[in-house]
């Protein structure tokens, strides 16, 4: 049995430099922990161009140790280029690996399984004039990074654009499996007999990223399989919406924060009108000095916190927040994005446009697709997907109901409006509401 580690968007960079690293030898780790006699890395290892520059020393350092193990495929990506100029790649020494950076693709064959790389380029809409080599008993991987038409248009939105490769290249190629990287979320397709496996962001590089980060592991043996395992050292991107009481007060219990790992990225959002500014600032310092060391990054935004001095004694306010708690929406709550890996790795999506992809029409529009490519659209494609709503019961809590209902400035209008009014118009407004 031969099996590969299949990786992609790690991202090392300077500026997390020794959170990205640690990503890398965990990769490297498990390399040597399953044996495995390849190590395919398809795309984005590093940031840029200057942190490939930066990090070369760091990167060969810890690639080495599976020198005489294992063979490491360096595919580079849209973000190997950035910031490149005229320099190549070819000018770093980056120790063992196998650069596969030819246009417009390269083949390297071996005992049991054979490679076609393509690596992020202007376009491939010619790929029909490659001469690509006749397939042969062997396993066939197609390592490729960009987005692949009709994969990426029935995916989230904030995915599409960016280097768009056809479906059909993976057929063309006759391919039995796609090691793919540019998307960040995992995902498994199908074009034809050839599995197209995203292994999403081996790190958390972006907001929204979430759920489990990790890598495929390849087996080899009658047959190709994979299987999903998870990079620990990666941690995971959480958020949380937490509206705040009055004076500032936070449901601590609802941060889940024994759950915070130290390599997550933590955002917390709060909202809600309180009595005094200052006390949220106070909330946030606690926060960062308890919580702060402990996670690789916490951000926190109150640009949904108003404050409204002198609610807090007011009667007709008391009645107010009574009034909206009696009367609170369901709270939507952000859940990760992927199920159990092991489940996810099961359910293979169906490409349905990879039939229509074959079509004059949509090879048109791929080629469209690649002339309109520009750096800002390289930039959307890697955009944070929106993560799912799902309603769930929770406790009352008046400021929810001010998200819910257009944030805290409308809630301020309404108790401004009802302060006027008195409390039977109040009564009135919020019944009118549902
Ligand atoms: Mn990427």
């Amino acid at each position: 049995m031969t099996k590969l580690i299949h990786c992609a968007d790690l991202h090392l960079s300077m500026e997390e430099k020794e959170y990205s690293l640690s990503v890398l030898s965990e990769i490297v780790a498990l390399t040597i922990d399953q044996e495995a006699a390849f190590l395919i890395m398809a795309g984005d290892i590093f940031d840029s161009f200057t942190d490939c520059e930066s990090l070369r020393v760091d990167f060969r350092r810890k690639i080495g140790i599976l020198a005489g193990r294992c063979r490491v495929l360096f595919l580079p990506g849209n973000h190997e280029h950035l910031e490149q100029g005229n320099k190549s790649l070819r000018n770093f020494d980056l120790g063992n690996i196998v650069l596969l950076d030819r246009e417009p693709f390269d083949y390297l064959g071996f005992d049991k399984v054979e490679f076609i790389a393509i690596p992020d380029q202007a376009g491939y809409s010619d790929y029909r004039r490659w001469n690509i080599p006749l397939p042969s008993n062997k396993v066939r991987i197609l390592i490729a990074h960009g987005t692949v038409a009709g994969l990426s248009y029935s995916g989230p939105a904030g995915e599409s654009g960016g280097a768009v490769l056809a479906a059909d290249i993976f057929r063309h190629c006759q391919a039995d499996y796609g090691a793919l990287g540019h998307i960040h979320s995992r995902r498994v397709a199908e074009a034809g007999k050839c599995v197209l496996a995203y292994s999403g962001s081996a790190r958390v590089w972006r907001r929204g990223e979430n759920g489990v980060r990790g890598l495929h592991i390849i087996t080899i043996d009658q047959e190709i399989g994979f299987e999903f395992a998870a990079l620990k050292s990666a941690g995971q991107y959480r958020e949380y919406h937490l509206p705040l009481g009055l004076e500032a007060e936070v449901d601590q219990k609802s941060m889940e924060t024994d759950s915070w790992q130290p390599a997550d990225w933590i955002r917390l959002n709060f909202s809600g009108i309180v009595e005094n500014e200052h006390d949220v600032r106070l909330l946030e310092e606690k926060l960062q000095q308890v919580y702060g060391q402990g996670v690789r990054r916490l951000d926190i935004n109150r640009d949904r916190v108003a404050a409204l001095p002198g609610i807090a004694s007011q009667p007709l306010a008391a009645a107010f927040l009574k009034g909206w708690q009696e009367k609170e929406p369901p709270r939507v709550q952000v859940l990760p994005e992927q199920a159990e890996p092991a489940e996810q790795a099961q359910q293979v999506e169906q490409v349905e446009q990879v039939e229509q992809a074959e079509q004059a029409e949509q090879v048109e529009q791929v080629e469209q697709a690649e002339q309109a490519e520009q750096v800002e659209q390289v930039e959307q494609a890697e955009q944070v997907e929106q993560p799912l709503p799902v309603q769930t019961p929770s406790h009352a809590q008046f400021p929810q109901a001010q998200s819910q209902y257009g944030g805290a400035d409308y809630a301020k209008r309404v108790w401004l409006r009802a302060r006027e009014l008195g409390l039977r118009e109040l009564k009135r407004m919020l019944e009118a509401r549902d």
